[in-house]
């Protein structure tokens, strides 16, 4: 049971996606309770709010479940709907800042995690697409402060939880992303300067060593 006057999020560990979640009800001021959540040893709650994916995060609001980060930051900024909001309100803006957000699940992540997943040939494949997506996104970026302009906005929130896995997929593939794409560390150094994002991610050494943990309990 939760408390139904009490905004809830259910996150675990350093997923990016939870972590959009934080920084999105950071943003807004929000009062929540967070709850850790193993997924190794799936809680009823975790079962009960998202039955059909059963991942996390879970935003739940007046005792309902939201599901899906990006879902659960459009609905923040719907609430919330003090200024600035996350979404501009132009259709052909929000339109093209969905199509990013997309991009980032769709592009980004999968091939990140081929990074530190997948050995020789295949990593390297991996780290070039890896790359390339990030070069598309820092040309999309452009000389702008955010992504939707000078404001911090939704696709900004998408993104920058990866910049804490930024040293996990350096070490694993052994390159530099400043090194590939300078703007987008200015970018993410910008968005650090956010109380709401640099209380929100995680120390890039202790993702690193999850990860190598990980790992190890896949691979042995
Ligand atoms: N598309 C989902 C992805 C969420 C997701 O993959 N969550 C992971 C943690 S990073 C999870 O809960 N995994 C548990 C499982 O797959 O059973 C979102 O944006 O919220």
């Amino acid at each position: 049971m939760v408390d139904e006057s009490k905004v809830v999020l259910l996150g675990s560990g350093f997923s990016m996606f939870g972590m959009r979640a934080k920084i999105a009800l950071e943003e807004k001021g929000i009062k929540y309770e967070y709850i850790e959540q193993d997924l190794t040893n799936k809680s009823l709650l975790l079962v009960e709010m998202n039955p059909i994916h059963q991942k996390i995060p879970v935003l739940i609001h007046n005792g309902r479940p939201i599901c899906e980060s990006l879902i659960i930051v459009e609905y923040i900024d719907l609430v919330w709907n003090n200024n600035p909001l996350f979404l501009l309100s132009h259709p052909y803006q929000r339109s093209q800042a969905r199509f990013w957000a997309n991009f980032v699940d769709q592009e980004v992540y999968h091939v990140s995690r081929r990074v530190w997943s997948s050995k020789g040939n295949e990593q390297e494949m991996a780290k070039k697409d890896f790359i390339e997506s990030l070069k598309q996104l820092e040309n999309e970026l452009g000389d702008k402060p955010y992504f939707g302009g000078n404001t911090f906005g939704f696709v900004d929130i998408a993104l920058i939880p990866f910049y804490c896995w930024f040293y996990t997929y350096e070490t694993f593939g052994k390159f530099k992303v400043e090194k590939e794409c300078p703007k987008l560390i200015t970018w993410a150094k910008r968005c650090m300067q956010r109380e709401s994002v640099s209380k929100t991610l995680a120390d890039g050494k202790q993702v690193y060593e999850s990860v190598l943990d990980y790992n190890k309990l896949i691979l042995d």
